[in-house]
């Protein structure tokens, strides 16, 4: 048994497989939300229209350079006493906005494509990132069931990955993330460090110079 037939395809440019394993339990999805991309920056935009994006403040007094706004029965915040899970907007006193259902179903269908069905996130931290825009290594811990994987879905210009090991020292690898392209990492990867290098400046035909991620969590 030969492969000849496989050596005789043409070139594809995409040819990237359509699951990448970065490591036990962590997946890329590559173009996964592509057939969904227009309804879900629609979303974006509706969610952003009641809670604006915001670049909030770390405990240790820095602000950062990700806009951040949420969506769901709690939202990621930081401020000077700490992160938290909220299920109130403080820049309002109100709810987040309710998790559209585009989200919501694309979230499931992605973590069930990796292997963890039954996904039912009640989070969705939306960032906006700008050229020169960065995210340091950090882990997501601030969730109480550390059972369930997170879901993350890039949309609009590609970033730089930093993808990292338990130990905040572990060297990263650096993995390309492209319109489309959803991450889901679960189980032993759950507590990877992992990062954004600052944006490169493009022009991306939907979000122009803007680069915006979804990550779905459960966070009790
Ligand atoms: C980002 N993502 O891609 C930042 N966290 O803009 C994250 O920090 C992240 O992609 C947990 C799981 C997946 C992620
Ligand atoms: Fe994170």
């Amino acid at each position: 048994m030969t492969f000849d037939l496989f050596d005789a395809l043409p070139a594809d440019p995409d040819a990237s497989p359509a699951i990448e394993t970065l490591a036990p339990g962590a997946v890329v999805l590559r173009g996964f939300a592509r057939d969904v991309e227009q309804d879900l920056l629609a979303a974006v935009r509706d969610v952003s229209a009641a809670a604006p994006f915001r670049n909030l403040i770390t405990p240790g007094g820095l602000r950062m350079s990700v806009a951040m706004t949420n969506c769901g029965d709690a939202g990621w915040v930081s401020d000077r006493t700490g992160y938290r899970y909220d299920p109130v907007d403080p820049q309002s006193g109100e709810h987040w906005p309710a998790m559209p259902e585009v989200l919501r179903a694309l979230a499931r269908r992605a973590a069930e494509a990796a292997g963890y069905p039954g996904f039912a996130p009640d989070a969705c931290l939306i960032n906006r990132y700008l050229p020169g825009t960065r995210l340091s290594l950090h882990q997501d811990r601030d969730e109480l069931d550390l059972r369930a994987p997170i879901v993350s879905v890039s949309l609009g210009l590609p970033a730089t990955f930093l993808w990292g090991g338990l130990r905040r020292a572990d060297r990263p690898d650096r993995i390309r993330l492209a319109h489309g392209d959803v991450v889901v990492w679960g189980g032993p990867s759950r507590l990877v460090f992992h990062g954004i290098t600052p944006l490169a400046d493009g022009d991306h035909p939907l979000t122009g110079h803007e680069r915006i991620n979804l990550t779905f969590r459960k966070t009790r």
